[in-house]
């Protein structure tokens, strides 16, 4: 489907704002993508029925810009700007999007005190730090408040929440309910990747739930006595009540998935059985046994508890038939995070700041993992700033319990080599290396792309192995088939990154990198101490693909770890 004028002139402009966004001090690049988009918005006739000397006449667009307007009816994107938006936060761009937000203010906010996202702001405007900054005042704080009330109002309409994004969700809306009587279910609970609507199933009294609804409510889709429905913070939550004594039956139909559902519903009818939400009951006309929780009725049909988090009809039923189900890994048997910047870089904490969180989480290790010099733009360190690194985490281990090791996040080059060179890699405990430019290639050169970074025997770990972010970017083009293989041939780990904006490796390939015996690296990409938090997304996400505690590298004590990698 061809691109309308207008949305080719929206990535333009994009590219203009994240420009302003990093400081960029050339105006006059800046106005040149502000300047095109306008013409293509005046332009009569879609871009896409022009040729390119009518493209070329047009005010304003020169060769270069041809080209890029070109790549965008193409691919829906171009180079540069995919090279930026890997440069910057994932979460940054976000901010763009509140209502009296543009981007020098952005700029300012990320800059003068390291905001990267609309939480940041809102912490950081609760907590009155806003007004410290120039040009900025108490008015200022309130409006930035107010806007993100609007935004949050309005919702991702289309899309679907990130974990981060139904955490939020959740808590607000379970905060009417009183504790123990209730369990969230649907996709949530399942631990998926992105979350479309919450669903909770509550033995609490119809009435008493509806009557604290409003309280939470953008609006009450409905209210009724076995469902209500509302809008609560821009997304819909589903209530679901039921009596205490088929509270069992009721979480297991609503927790799903639904293909798990038919499955369940299959291996009753051949009991006999009917089941549904309200307990199962006897096809000769008998009566219904109700369940007032999950595991007893799992054993009415003669199974184990299976966990929410595989119940996906990919193999769980047999296995547990067989009495024979995986062991998933738990977060207390991680024992450190695999990457993480540092204020070296990007990040916003000092690796005594870093050192100090990784002992509150009760870590061994901490992987530091800041860029290399080629990202440019969040000025990544370079053979010099790597060995200056060295001396600063030595001299933090010496009073930290939790152990900082001393590792890089790598880039990845266009020809498969890496962004710094060997022999200082081989001086790091470990080395990530990931991705970051490049993004449309195509899918053959993609993959020997990252299997020749793989071959270096200095790359331990493959960051962010698909590069996708939600809600905008899609996955690049790999073949993950022969990724697997080659990690599995090199002894290289898969990252499962942590961020909720990342969620890279996605299920269904961890599962495939488990069964092939490949090791998994759980890494949240942290750029403050807050999101080193995002672990426990990364563990979901490694027991939605099967994997147990002998599957993740960062389930390995120190000692082992660094046996591995040496
Ligand atoms: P989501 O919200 O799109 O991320 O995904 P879910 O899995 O939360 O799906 P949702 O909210 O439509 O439904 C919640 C649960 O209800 C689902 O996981 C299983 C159950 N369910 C929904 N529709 C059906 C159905 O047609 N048949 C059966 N057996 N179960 C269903
Ligand atoms: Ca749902
Ligand atoms: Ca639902
Ligand atoms: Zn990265």
């Amino acid at each position: 489907m061809a691109l309308s004028n207008r949305e080719i002139a929206e990535r333009l402009r994009f590219m203009a704002q994240l420009l302003e966004v990093i400081g960029e001090e050339d105006v006059f690049k800046v106005r040149a993508y502000e300047r095109a988009a306008k013409r293509l918005e005046e332009l009569p006739t879609p871009v896409s029925e022009l040729d390119e000397e009518s493209l070329l006449a047009v005010p304003g667009i020169g060769s270069k810009l041809a080209k890029k307007i070109a790549e965008i009816g193409e691919t829906g994107t171009f180079t540069e700007l995919e090279e930026l938006r890997a440069k910057i936060p994932a979460s940054l761009p976000e901010l763009l999007e509140l209502e009296g937000v543009g981007p020098k203010t952005v700029h300012t906010l990320w800059m003068k005190l390291g905001i990267q996202s609309v939480e940041d702001l809102e912490r950081a405007a609760r907590q009155h730090r806003i007004r410290a900054v120039k040009g900025f005042g108490e008015k200022k704080e309130a409006e930035f408040l107010r806007s993100i009330a609007r935004h949050r109002a309005r919702g991702t309409a289309g899309s679907r929440m990130t974990r981060d994004q139904a955490d939020a969700v959740v808590a607000r809306a379970t905060s009417i309910l009183t504790q123990g009587t209730f369990e969230v279910a649907g996709s949530y609970r399942r631990g998926k990747s992105t979350v479309g609507d919450i669903d909770i199933a509550t033995r609490e009294a119809p009435q008493a739930v509806n009557a604290r609804v409003r309280t939470i409510a953008d609006e009450i889709i409905m209210a009724g006595n076995e469902k209500t429905s509302i809008r609560c913070l821009g997304q819909q939550v589903d209530f679901r009540f039921t009596e205490p004594g088929s509270f069992g039956s009721m979480l297991l139909y609503l927790t799903g998935s639904k293909e798990f559902n038919i499955r369940l519903r299959g291996i009753a009818i051949e009991k006999g059985l009917k089941l549904n939400e309200y307990g199962l009951e006897e096809r000769a006309g008998g009566g219904l046994h109700t369940f007032p929780d999950e595991a007893s009725l799992f054993a009415s049909l003669g199974l184990p508890y299976i966990p929410a988090e595989i119940r996906e009809d990919r193999g769980e039923i047999q296995r547990a038939l067989a009495g024979d189900l995986p062991v998933l890994v738990e977060q207390a048997a991680i024992r450190g995070d695999l990457h993480v910047h540092t204020s070296a870089t990007d990040g916003r904490m000092t690796l005594a700041e870093l050192a100090a969180a990784g002992g509150r989480l009760g870590y061994e290790y901490i992987l530091v993992s800041d860029h290399s010099a080629t990202l440019g733009i969040t000025h990544g360190l370079d053979a010099d700033g790597v060995k200056a690194q060295a001396g600063e985490i030595e001299a933090v281990n010496r009073t930290s319990p939790c152990r900082l090791l001393h590792g890089i996040e790598v880039d990845i080059l266009a020809d498969g080599s890496l962004g710094l060179p060997d022999r200082l890699l081989g001086d790091l405990d470990l080395v990530v290396a990931s991705v970051h430019s490049g993004l449309h290639e195509e899918k053959d050169p993609m993959t020997r792309r990252i299997l020749t970074a793989m071959a270096n025997d200095h790359v331990d770990i493959i960051g962010h192995p698909t590069g996708r972010l939600f809600p905008s970017r899609p996955a690049y083009e790999v073949d993950m088939d022969r990724i697997i293989d080659a990690a599995r041939a090199t002894g290289t780990a898969l990252e499962i990154n942590a961020s909720p904006w990342r969620m890279d490796l996605d299920d269904p390939h961890v599962r495939e990198a488990r069964d092939r015996a490949v090791r998994l690296s759980i890494g949240t990409d942290a750029h403050d101490t807050g999101e080193l938090g995002h672990m426990r997304h990364g563990v979901t996400l490694a027991r939605r693909g099967w994997c147990g505690p002998g599957d993740v590298l960062n389930a390995l004590d120190r000692e082992a770890l660094l046996r591995w990698a040496s």
